[in-house]
């Protein structure tokens, strides 16, 4: 009986405090999401590179380089790139709100790096922190941190050293620096570890190039130049070979001796480059401080600081991400861990301005887009490949932030509020972002103009029901007394206190904020889709001809908006119509519904339902072929007839991975039989992309024409479950999804798992034939589903 009181008095506490409406709690939570988030290696493209989430503030970055050959300078680290053969590399332990570790095996130079990147509990000041082991315990590494300060209202001045250095005789570089926009003075030093060697001075009598001494630049350079901070260094070194004339002396001199910054004797400036050059092993670190916080960042902190972020990210990922089996072992938990964090070690803060073009119309043919810049925008947001892809599309996004909702919901509704401020007037987005001129840098030209006719598929949207139904099973949040002090990172505690990170989820007000702030822009971007992206009716007749839809922008080989890019297609043709535009209006069409309800606007909930009905009779009426037994995309013939055309694989399942077939429809047992067909879809390493008795199989490009895709395979596997466990699926259907579900699940991570071990990359796509990964490599973006493959369960029964 006392029990029972004590329970019923707990829940009038907790039904109390849900009573109370806390007006601030929005804020208070907005205001620390913030801050926990403002610093990180938000410069995927580089291997390493630092800077703020705010337009105009610090950016650093990291170049190193064999020091005692020449020839080897040519090849200087700094923006990921494949020619430079690592063997393996990327954020292998890191959580976005406190920090981590990356690994990069450069095995041409001899070089194995770690880099560990901390932020305090408030997320206002960090350290990184570099060791480098040396193959050669004699090798000769350069390396050279840079800072730069963007805007007026940033600044960033030497302050060691006395005033004009000729060398920096001790080992650390101090710099003072004020930013308007973080908030205040602070300071960054420039450090290294005690063990550390340096190289002897030699042949040189110009003591300004003694290789043992710690050198540095500072320079004023426009802002939208700060990227180019390796270029700039490589032309101040060529300064120094210049003003040795005689090639024969020069032959004398060991490069380390001309491979050094000569100190011009600038201390300000808003670029800045420290150069420090080593014998063997090595390493740096860097603080970046803001000086009117208690929790500073110091050398001799930093290890514990690290320690305890790796303690709570493993903590934290082992209570979030339960392996089921076979993988609830060792070797992929470790996979899974490596895989998510690289994932989330990709995610990058991108500023600049982006090439539309407003004018063109695309039906027309042979056309040449002319760009003309639009912005600034900013765009917080994961990236497919820091090598080949370093900045953000659209689809893939919404498949990048599913494993990110699983570990830190929060995180991925700041990513999709970011994308969603990018919804223009008419309601588009474009497909990619590239901002900037560093951006642009990396895109051939064909590829860099946005056309705002030209759509992609909406996958963000399937976050908000993901989001939605997660929020409806878990537990209300209680706020209390100590909420706001709640919203730091609580490191000494190491009890896993992730307050910050699952708001929205645990808390209805929140969550309803969100929602209704988000609102008005989804309706508008929706109706952008429904407007533009709207099929010809021609002489059609069916329910609705509201809801038919054909991708724009198209051309004859290409449907690079429908994602898929040569997926056999109708000639190219106004008549046509996609049934994967037509799946995926019905994914946004039912996520509408579900916020329109959760807002409680219920005529919007109830319009959107009844097209939801609409566009799932035309999947049925229009785009179902009895023929074939699959579905299709429609065109018309020179009798202005529908007919359709047919090509098994990712297309024709999109109605079944969207879950918009009726579980007791007949259909459904024919799609399962293609996918567990071998002569059809199914391998033994995933779903193929077309099936092998397409005619166009491995034809042309041969990109989305039979090899595996994990983004789709990871569909088909959410699709299988969904199906499997309806009450009124049929007993066959049952028992078959049962069956392919196990194989499938085993077989795409086995097959993940394996080529990264072999290979030291995560893939773009996999052999259909061989399994083995190819195209693009280090590829985390949707390929890194199979960690949440792991976490499903291993069969439906
Ligand atoms: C080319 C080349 C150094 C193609 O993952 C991003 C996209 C997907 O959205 C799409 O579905 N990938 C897929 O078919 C890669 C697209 C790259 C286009 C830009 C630039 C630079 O190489």
């Amino acid at each position: 009986l006392a029990l029972l009181g004590l329970i019923s008095t707990a829940w009038t506490i907790k039904y109390e405090a849900m009573d109370e409406t806390d007006p601030d709690l929005d804020d208070r939570f907005e205001k620390a999401n913030e801050k926990s988030l403002l610093w990180g290696p938000y410069r995927p493209n580089l291997y390493l590179g630092i800077r703020s989430r705010l337009p105009e503030s610090l950016i650093a970055g990291l170049v190193w380089f064999r020091a005692d050959d020449y020839s080897s300078v040519g090849d200087a680290r700094h923006q990921c790139d494949s020619r430079d053969d690592m063997e393996t590399f990327g954020w292998m332990d890191y959580d976005p709100r406190a920090g981590g570790s990356e690994s990069i095996e450069d095995t041409k130079m001899g070089l194995s790096l770690k880099a560990d990147f901390v932020k305090t509990g408030g997320g206002e000041n960090w350290g990184l922190r570099v060791q480098g082991t040396a193959k050669d315990k004699n090798a000769i590494t350069s390396l050279v941190f840079y800072a730069g300060t963007e805007g007026k209202d940033n600044a960033l001045i030497i302050r060691s050293e006395k005033d004009t250095p000729e060398l920096v005789h001790g080992h650390e570089v101090s710099f003072f620096g004020y930013s308007e926009s973080l908030g205040g003075p602070f300071l960054l030093n420039v450090t290294e570890g005690r063990k550390s060697r340096h190289p002897k001075h030699g042949v040189l009598k110009d003591k300004a190039l003694d290789p043992s001494k710690t050198h540095h630049v500072s320079l004023i350079v426009p802002d939208d130049n700060l990227w180019k901070a390796k270029d700039i260094f490589f032309v101040l070194l060529k300064e120094n070979m210049n003003s040795i004339h005689d090639v024969e002396e020069l032959k004398t001199i060991p490069p380390q001796e001309i491979l050094q910054l000569k100190n011009p004797g600038l201390n300000d400036g808003n670029l800045h480059l420290v150069q420090k050059t080593f014998k063997g092993n090595f390493e740096i670190v860097v603080t970046f401080n803001m000086m009117e916080t208690d929790d500073q960042i110091t050398v001799d902190n930093f290890s514990s600081r690290k320690d305890s972020a790796l303690k709570r990210l493993r903590e934290k990922f082992n209570r979030k991400f339960q392996l089921e089996r076979p993988f609830n072992k060792g070797k992929y938990i470790t996979f899974a861990k490596e895989i998510l964090s690289q994932l989330m070690g990709g995610i990058g803060y991108f500023y600049g301005d982006q090439l539309v073009d407003r004018l063109t119309n695309l039906d027309e043919v042979n056309t040449q887009l002319d760009g003309k810049p639009e912005g600034p925008h900013n765009l917080f947001s994961c990236v497919p490949s820091r090598t080949f892809f370093p900045r953000g599309f659209y689809w893939d996004e919404g498949f990048q932030l599913m494993p990110i909702l699983q570990y830190d919901s929060d995180l991925a509704l700041d990513i999709i509020k970011s994308w969603f401020s990018l919804i223009d007037g008419s309601g588009w987005i474009a497909r990619e972002q590239i901002l900037g001129e560093e951006a642009r840098s990396g895109v051939p030209d064909e590829f860099v103009v946005q056309n705002p006719n030209i759509a992609n598929p909406p996958t963000m949207m399937m976050i908000f029901s993901q989001l939605l139904h997660l929020a409806n099973h878990r537990e209300q949040f209680v706020p209390t007394d100590d909420f706001a002090d709640k919203f730091t990172l609580n490191w000494d505690g190491g009890d896993g206190d992730d307050t910050l990170g699952d708001v929205h989820l645990t808390n209805p007000d929140v969550l309803n904020s969100y929602a209704a702030d988000i609102y008005p822009k989804l309706q508008l971007h929706y109706e952008w889709f429904r407007s533009t992206q709207r099929g010809d009716t021609l002489g059609r007749r069916c329910k609705n001809l509201e809801e038919i839809y054909r991708w724009k922008g198209r051309d004859e080989d290409h449907c690079l908006p429908s994602g898929l890019d040569d997926y056999p297609r109708c000639s190219a043709d106004t008549a046509e119509l996609d049934v994967d535009l037509l799946s995926w209006m019905g994914v946004m069409t039912r996520s509408m519904a579900a916020i329109a309800k959760l807002l409680d606007e219920t005529e919007d909930a109830e319009l959107y339902s009844q097209r939801l009905g609409d566009i799932k009779a035309n999947l049925e009426d229009l785009h179902w072929s009895s023929e074939n037994q699959t579905y299709c995309d429609v065109t018309v013939n020179d009798d202005e007839e529908d007919i359709f055309e047919c090509h098994l694989g990712y297309v024709s399942l999109m109605p079944f991975v969207h879950r918009l077939i009726s579980p007791d429809s007949p259909h459904l047992i024919h799609i399962l039989n293609d996918i567990r067909n071998p002569e059809k879809l199914w391998t033994d390493y995933g779903i193929r992309s077309l099936s092998k008795q397409d005619e166009y199989f491995h034809e042309g490009e041969d990109y989305w024409r039979g090899h595996i895709w994990v983004n789709m395979n990871y569909l088909i596997l959410d699709a299988l479950y969904y199906y499997g466990k309806r009450p009124n699926s049929t007993p066959e259907v049952k028992s078959l999804t049962n069956e392919i579900y196990t194989k499938l699940r085993e077989n795409v991570v086995e097959n993940v798992y394996r080529e990264y071990r072999r290979t030291g990359y995560a893939w773009e796509q996999y052999n259909e034939e061989t399994g083995e990964g190819q195209r693009t490599k280090n590829f985390l973006g949707w390929t890194s589903l199979v960690v949440l493959m792991m976490k499903m369960p291993e069969s439906l029964v």
